[in-house]
């Protein structure tokens, strides 16, 4: 066995009073909340990309990450050992679960066949580490937007070898999704968006996507693979509008194109961000659509306008999301997945445990606050008082169908006017959230 992080033991619980910056504060993994475990209720993740393939170059500059193991070429042999030392770097993290896109895993070769070889290949080693480690795949997706290729899209390109081309190599990613027991299958519409509406035929292309997912949901039949997909929103970046923008923008697609049944979400926070909406409004909005799957777990910068994929640290926003994902009966398939990365300026090895015991504290943290507040129950009881109105009396006819325009008229002239309304209490919930935090 490799190790690479020779110098780092399986990464402990020791409690909110220890100032050891290997260990976890909060996160307590058999520790019970809400008659579950803090591993059941989190499903954590690591994803291979920004954690095993991130360089830290940034548009102004090379990459800074001293990455001893990787010896920066393309072999299959290099990849096998990134391999090794993710899963001795997950195994000492103690996260259940990690993610891939194929070309983070495995090289691209000459050709589709060769590309396809390399990835059978890396796929035999990460079964190996599955087995050895106990750690599971929450979900695989294909890169479809790194290569030159994909500069118009992928199944929204104007070309159609394109479209023949991302589905052969999404048939691949789901095919080894599948051999290694992954929970899902994620689509990111990295380039599934235009630059400029001059040369763009939106509709087509549209129609073109929906195509494309209603393929997947047929070889995934035909594969037999149990799986959750999800389509992941984000608006923009990098091009300047992605199809998926957000929450509600997939929910329409999936409706329009018929899709909805085999579909969730995967809500990712800085995602949105960008769309313009608090990650609470998005989990709120898919939730509400009983499509809330999963979620990655980042965060931007409040002075930075793009993709900064920051690991999330801010303790209000994790309890805003525990609120929302233990209202919506929690994580299923999902997982909370750390889509993020350690800063340029972080490149030790031992940056990557400091950024993830982080996340996964700050997680916790945001669970147990939320667990806190719903059994206190005042926050629950607000909100459903100031429903009432509708629980009786016109309110409850109005929902049940019961009344039309014309009733309400006559209900409204006898009455005059509107009962007074009662007060937001903004403010007074704002409070009552910071007694927890
Ligand atoms: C990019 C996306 C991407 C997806 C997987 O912004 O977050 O990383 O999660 O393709
Ligand atoms: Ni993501
Ligand atoms: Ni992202």
């Amino acid at each position: 066995m490799s190790a690479a992080f020779k110098n780092i033991t399986k990464i402990q619980y020791e409690g909110p009073t220890s100032r050891n910056p290997l260990a976890f504060k909060h996160y307590n993994a058999e520790e019970k909340v809400e008659g579950k475990t803090m591993r059941d209720h989190l499903r954590f993740a690591v994803v291979y990309w920004h954690t095993f393939r991130g360089t830290g170059s940034d548009p102004f500059g090379a990459g800074t990450m001293q990455r001893p193991w990787d010896d920066g070429s393309q072999s299959v042999e290099n990849a096998q050992r990134r391999v090794r030392v993710a899963f001795e770097f997950m195994e000492k993290l103690g996260a259940p679960f990690y993610a891939w896109h194929d070309r983070d895993v495995a090289p691209e070769g000459a050709n589709l066949r060769e590309t396809n070889k390399n990835l059978d290949a890396i796929a035999k080693t990460l079964k190996e580490e599955q087995a050895r480690t106990g750690i599971r795949l929450l979900w695989g997706t294909a890169n479809l937007f790194s290569h030159p290729r994909f500069v118009h899209g992928a199944s929204t390109s104007c070309n159609a070898d394109v479209f023949a081309f991302a589905a052969a190599q999404v048939k691949k990613a789901m095919e080894v999704t599948h051999d290694l027991k992954g929970a899902g299958y994620t689509f990111w519409g990295g380039r599934e968006g235009y630059m400029t509406l001059l040369n763009t035929d939106l509709k087509r292309e549209q129609e073109h996507l929906a195509r494309f997912l209603h393929m997947a949901v047929a070889y995934k039949k035909k594969l037999g693979f149990k799986g959750q997909f999800y389509i992941e929103p984000k608006p923009k970046e990098p091009t300047k509008h992605q199809y998926d923008s957000d929450a509600a923008a997939c929910l329409n697609f999936l409706r329009e194109h018929d899709l909805m049944d085999h579909f969730k979400l995967n809500i990712e926070t800085n995602h949105a961000t960008l769309a313009g909406h608090s990650m609470q409004h998005e989990l709120e909005v898919a939730g509400s659509a009983g499509a809330l799957g999963s979620i990655d777990a980042n965060t931007g910068d409040e002075l930075l306008g793009w993709d900064t994929d920051q690991f999330p640290t801010n303790v209000y926003l994790t309890t805003q999301i525990m609120l929302s994902l233990l209202k919506f009966g929690g994580l299923a398939t999902g997982g909370v997945n750390f889509d993020a990365k350690v800063r340029r300026e972080s490149f030790e090895p031992v940056d990557l445990f400091h950024a993830h015991i982080g996340g996964m504290d700050a997680f916790a943290r945001g669970l147990k606050t939320a667990a806190a507040i719903r059994k206190d129950g005042r926050l629950e009881t607000f909100v459903r008082d100031r429903y009432a109105s509708w629980d009786t009396g016109i309110g409850a006819k109005i929902e049940s169908g019961r009344a039309g325009f014309a009733e309400l008229e006559t209900y409204m002239l006898k009455q005059g006017d509107a009962a007074p309304s009662a007060s937001g209490r903004q403010e007074m919930l704002e409070n009552l959230i910071n007694e927890f935090i």
